[in-house]
């Protein structure tokens, strides 16, 4: 019997570890959708809007390495585009599928609903070329399957998101083309040439082993490269200390005995910069410097120094490059080429002294920043996981210590703010309750899509949300200062119970001091088959150094005049 369409996406996102969707549907995606959902071995989860949608799409593919999207034409698209922007800017391969026309109208000078009122129909995926590495419009059914492999492909290949239109009377329709085979669909990856890889493995080696002090900086690309464990491998074999970069704080082990801890400029930490810095040779791996990553362009890294091993091609001292070669194959040639050296780890070792908890606040005072994050860092384990939303978040989770097996996750390229609730349901749904996620979110960027709680709880899952609330924009306040930072008050408390609405087993607390928050986490301990909300009620001042200091840099940076005609 023939299959079809609809079918044939199924059994290629199954066969690429996807066992759950997301979706918002309208009329010209639920044939495709009812396709979908009749494959059992995926789950399908409905948000309460695209952008939410594609957020979870995101956290999703942060822990499977595929996620799959399905939205409506062209409302729907247009909808999800800004998550998908940020999906490109973390290298995700978000599959986008988005119902499309009824193949007849391809060709016609109909008006179609849902559209901008032109018989343009290539409006939506003209829209999606920017922020996707491959676009397919699947009017026929005979070239479909190629066209739905090529793309699926495409996304798995790059590490990007693709985008898929399909015309919403085919997916049903049963065609020769789409029979299984015996044998899943093969996806060729890129290889390196074996002569760049020889010698740029050589050329790095002499660089590294004519240093004194060198030092690894792991760097987010690391991700797409899935050069993980390469890259402790190589730290073992020549004893360098490692710093992570801000973006990439969770793909080296912090309890490795060589972690130096992150570094970012003038907020790293603690003798981070200086051991960087004042190194004479940087190994840095997949590095991404951007004006936050560097603190307003303040980093003090000279390129003559540096080796950069980037996904796909290796830069030594800033002048010779070595292209085609792939970052994990770098690595491995390098660990056993490189002499031992831990000169930086003793020097780091010698002058570093910890930094001090902050002591128990007195009864009754209001709670500070500092001690909620006292208390977080002892609710980690190895089976937490960390998401972090833009806002001074990213300053106070960046400090946490992660123990072994701790995930972390935040978006720090794109920060989009009201990511991380999608982002919470998507990686919930990736994790199977393998790890008790810890969500932290200001107020402001809970504003932009807090109504996905509803999903969160639909579905079951059981994070804890810490929302900040600081009544306002504190991360803007310390860049740029004015009216526009002060947003409306809620009663968020009383907001979640109504999204609960007395089915959605969760549980919602507000704290104001200290012993609140102790008594709440103790809660949320027990409380392990629905979500806790802890909204955390903080002065609108408070917040981290590292904010203060960061802001006033990226403020001068994007203050600098324009130069003179
Ligand atoms: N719109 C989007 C979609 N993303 C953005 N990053 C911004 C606007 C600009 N922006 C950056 S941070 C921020 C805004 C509006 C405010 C964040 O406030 P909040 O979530 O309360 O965190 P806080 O800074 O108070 O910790």
């Amino acid at each position: 019997m023939s299959r079809n369409l609809g079918q044939h996406i199924a059994t290629r996102l199954v066969e690429l570890g996807v066992d759950t969707f997301f979706t918002v549907p309208g009329d010209y995606n639920l044939v495709l959708l009812d396709q979908l959902i009749s494959d059992k071995r995926l789950k399908m989860i409905n948000c309460c809007n695209e952008l939410n949608a594609g957020y979870a799409a995101d956290g999703y593919a942060r822990v499977k390495g595929v996620a799959c999207v399905v939205v409506t034409f062209t409302v729907g698209g247009l909808s999800v585009i800004n998550a998908i922007a940020g999906a490109l800017s973390e290298n995700l391969a978000v599959i986008v599928i988005t119902g499309g026309p009824n193949s007849n109208d391809y060709g016609t000078n109909r008006i179609l609903h849902h559209t901008t009122g032109f018989a343009d129909f290539h409006q939506e995926a003209r829209c999606f070329k920017e922020v996707t590495c491959a676009q397919t419009e699947i009017f026929n059914l005979d070239d479909a399957r190629l066209e739905v492999d090529h793309t699926i492909a495409s996304a798995v290949r790059e590490s990007k998101p693709v985008y898929l239109s399909i015309c919403c009377n085919l997916a049903h329709i049963p065609h020769p083309s789409f029979s299984t085979s015996p044998v899943p669909y093969a996806i060729a990856y890129k290889q390196s040439n074996a002569d760049s890889l020889t010698a740029a493995v050589d050329a790095a080696a002499e660089f590294l082993n004519k240093a004194v002090r060198p030092v690894i900086v792991n760097g987010v690309r690391i991700r797409v490269s899935k050069a993980h464990q390469a890259l402790v491998e190589l730290a073992d074999a020549c004893g360098y200390p490692v710093a992570a970069m801000p973006n990439a704080k969770g793909m080296f082990p912090e309890d490795h005995p060589r972690y130096l801890g992150t570094y970012w400029s003038v907020v790293s930490s603690p003798y981070v910069a200086e051991t960087v810095e004042s190194s004479d040779a940087y190994l840095v791996v997949g590095g991404a410097f951007n004006d936050y990553s560097s603190a307003g362009y303040t980093m003090l890294i000279k390129k003559a120094k540096m080796v950069d091993v980037q996904p796909h091609h290796v830069v030594i001292g800033g002048h010779q490059t070595f292209s085609c070669v792939i970052m994990k194959d770098f690595l491995k040639g390098l660990a056993g080429k490189l002499k031992q050296n831990a000169t930086a780890w003793e020097q780091f070792d010698r002058m570093y002294v910890g930094l001090a908890e902050p002591p128990q606040s007195a009864p009754g005072s209001p709670l500070r920043t500092k001690s909620l994050f006292k208390h977080v860092q002892r609710m980690l384990t190895e089976d937490s996981a960390v998401l972090a939303e833009t806002g001074d978040s990213w300053f106070n989770c960046q400090k946490l210590k992660l123990p072994k097996g701790c995930l972390y996750e935040f978006q720090m390229q794109y920060g989009s703010i009201g990511w991380s609730v999608g982002a919470l349901l998507g990686y919930q749904a990736a994790l199977h309750g393998k790890k008790r996620v810890l969500a932290f979110i200001g107020d402001g960027s809970f504003q932009v899509t807090m109504q996905d709680i509803a999903s969160l709880m639909r579905w079951k899952f059981a994070p804890i949300l810490f929302l900040i609330n600081n009544q306002g924009y504190t991360i803007e306040v310390e860049i740029h200062d004015g009216p526009y930072n002060y947003i409306k008050s809620m009663d968020y408390v009383a907001l979640v119970k109504a999204i609960d609405n007395g089915d959605g087993n969760s549980l919602a607390l507000r704290v104001d001091t200290e012993e609140e928050l102790e008594d709440a986490i103790e809660q949320a301990h027990k409380h392990t088959d629905g979500l806790v909300f802890i909204e955390c009620t903080i002065h609108r001042d408070d917040c981290s150094r590292e904010l203060l200091e960061w802001g006033s840099r990226v403020s001068e940076a994007n203050m600098r005049p324009p130069n003179p005609q």
